[in-house]
């Protein structure tokens, strides 16, 4: 079959949930796909971060073989051979007690704002069922219920009522000000991404985070910080938050933590918040399998052996500069950290992303005139000068 016949499959059959590019991939490797129609593609999405150790990466695809060879899940009735090997490589990598496996983004998300009303319930005293959570402008932080009922965006939550909003108190992404001013006596947490992704890569004013863990210290509340898109690597540094050199009390990740092979997210706290959950309070079938924690072990070995942190500073730092040279008068801002980069534009990004394809580059666009460059953290630099050619080209053709 060729990329029409299985567009119509999709279409005829299929939940119409995206717009995605029509391009069908089928095979992967590193930075490249290919699509069915035997065109290649740099992948400069990653998978919204999900791999930044690159497609198919060979060394975690020799591990996803090897364990689901070995067992893939045993419940969490029974223990297992590798879930103890993820809890220790991520106490030694983050520097924090404990963590709590899950799947989804979506799930880790939940469990914080669930360990989070706890924490206020059981240590806090906050009266029950009266723990507030704040929560920024311009959020994105998974699509479940909970979650799309503190979005500002209209299309994540039209139509998905009713929500729990006086829960979830909204204060201006970036204003020190205004976030004080949500703070009640029963706020049990503040949380909030580093930097904005969905956002199109949407950077806070220095001293923000430094100034949002100040005033969860001083009005005893817990600081939560969403990297499931921004962590491990993708912003120059292994968390979003290193920048500022705080330390949030929880922190949630996912995406990466497989690369990309098999959906593991967790949140990770010392115990004097995560020892508020107690057995048979918390989890999910697959939250913590052998198969998950074997791939997530061997994905953070990865991104130290190939030293993708340093790669995502210097090549990040590189494209940026190389962007903002491009005479193009529809650029009016290049921001970004690392190797997540958001082009803005002075016009709708869609015609230019298609454009981008055409030249065999695949990115995506946010926020109408935004483009978002994200690519796998193992790009080199001579892959880099080719996109830029190309990006050059389009953006000063139209
Ligand atoms: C889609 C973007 C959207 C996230 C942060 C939690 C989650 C995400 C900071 C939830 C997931 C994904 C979801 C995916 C597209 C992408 C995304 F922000 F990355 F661009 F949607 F806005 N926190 N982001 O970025 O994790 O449950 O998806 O594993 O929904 O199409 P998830």
């Amino acid at each position: 079959m060729n990329t029409q016949e299985y567009i119509a499959l999709e279409e005829a059959y299929g939940a119409h949930n995206y717009h995605p590019l029509d391009v069908v991939v089928s095979r992967a490797e590193g930075v490249w796909v290919s699509d069915v129609d035997g065109n290649r593609y740099l992948d400069c999405l990653a998978a919204y971060s999900a791999l930044n150790q690159g497609h198919c990466h060979p060394a975690i695809l020799k591990t996803f073989i090897e364990q689901a060879a070995f067992v893939t899940l045993t419940s969490r009735a029974f223990r297992n051979d590798r879930l103890p090997l993820l809890y220790k490589k991520l106490h030694d990598m983050t520097g924090y007690d404990m963590s709590l496996p899950m799947n989804s983004g979506a799930e880790a998300v939940e469990t914080a704002i669930k360990t989070a009303r706890r924490w206020g319930y059981d240590v806090k005293g906050i009266p029950e069922n009266k723990a507030e959570i704040v929560v920024a402008s311009g959020n994105f932080h998974g699509r479940t219920t909970t979650i799309v009922g503190f979005s500002d965006d209209p299309s994540s939550y039209r139509g998905f009522g009713p929500y729990c909003t006086e829960a979830f108190p909204m204060h201006e992404y970036g204003n020190l000000e205004d976030l004080k001013s949500k703070i009640t006596e029963n706020t049990c947490a503040v949380m909030i991404e580093p930097i904005q992704g969905e956002g199109g890569v949407v950077i806070p004013p220095d001293g923000y985070l430094k100034g949002v863990e100040q005033l969860c210290r001083e009005n005893n509340i817990l600081f939560l910080c969403d990297e499931i898109q921004s962590g491990l690597g993708r912003s120059g540094k292994m968390f979003a938050h290193y920048y500022e050199n705080v330390r949030p009390d929880i922190v949630i990740i996912g995406k990466a933590l497989s690369g990309g092979f098999y959906p593991v997210s967790a949140i990770l706290a010392d115990r004097s918040v995560l020892g508020v959950i107690h057995p048979g309070e918390h989890g999910s079938t697959f939250g913590g399998n052998p198969l998950g924690a074997a791939v997530a072990i061997r994905a953070l070995e990865v991104i130290e052996e190939e030293n993708l942190i340093e790669n995502s500073a210097e090549l990040g730092a590189y494209m940026t500069d190389r962007l903002r040279a491009i005479d193009s008068p529809h650029i009016t801002e290049v921001r970004g950290r690392g190797l997540w980069i958001g082009l803005v534009l002075d016009t709708k990004a869609r015609p230019y992303t298609e454009a981008l394809k055409e030249e065999g580059i695949l990115c995506k666009e946010t926020h109408e005139n935004i483009i978002r460059f994200a690519p796998p953290l193992i790009i080199t630099k001579d892959i880099i000068d080719w996109a830029l050619e190309r990006i050059e080209k389009v953006l000063t053709s139209k």
